[in-house]
């Protein structure tokens, strides 16, 4: 099941919270800074004994003052015009992710749109991106939520999905 939800990610009760980081894992702006706030500098120091992700990987960490139990930080590309494998990238940050959740028990996983703020993705063509992904793993999970900062996100997640995904529950 796959639903769409408009607000802060970091309220999210759910096994994981994807956090759009950048390769240090130390944290950041945006959604990468919400998530360092809320889990308390903890979060920060265990990532620091991670050394890194490299662009298309992901890592997982304890939630610790989320509500959320993981937080699984995936690093996504940064916009250059997108012929520079943009898009193959970032279809690899929504596998990695996934496949690390699996690897992990995880359940329940919400995700922000990676890589349409500071990085510059173009938001359609991010979501189309997601969804996909999303629709090719949502039946080895319980939930699965696209968690969109805005109503405007939240209605291309929706387009996308009655496209792509059109036998989802509705969520
Ligand atoms: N909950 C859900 N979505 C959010 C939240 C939130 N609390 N805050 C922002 N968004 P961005 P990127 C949305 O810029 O483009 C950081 O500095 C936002 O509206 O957070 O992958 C990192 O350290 C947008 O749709 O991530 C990296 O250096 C989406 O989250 C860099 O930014 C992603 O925007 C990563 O850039």
């Amino acid at each position: 099941m796959i639903e769409v939800h408009t607000g802060d990610i970091t309220k999210l009760a759910v096994d994981a919270i994807v956090n759009a980081a950048n390769s240090t894992l130390l944290g950041g702006g945006g959604v990468d800074g919400a998530i360092h706030r809320a889990a308390g500098p903890e979060l920060r120091k265990y990532n620091e004994t991670l050394g890194g992700c490299p662009t298309g990987e992901a890592r997982i960490s304890p939630g610790f003052r989320l509500p959320a139990r993981h937080v699984i930080s995936t690093v996504g590309p940064v916009w250059h015009g997108g012929d520079r494998g943009e898009e193959a990238l970032l279809e690899r940050c929504y596998r990695s992710s996934f496949e690390l959740a699996l690897a992990n028990g995880i359940r329940s996983i919400a995700f922000p749109a990676i890589s349409t703020g500071v990085y510059g993705f173009p938001k359609d063509r991010a979501a189309a991106i997601a969804v996909k992904v999303m629709c090719e793993y949502a039946p080895r999970f319980e939930r699965v939520i696209a968690c969109c900062f805005s109503p405007e996100d939240a209605a291309r997640y929706e387009r996308e999905l009655a496209r792509r995904c059109p036998d989802r529950a509705a969520g």
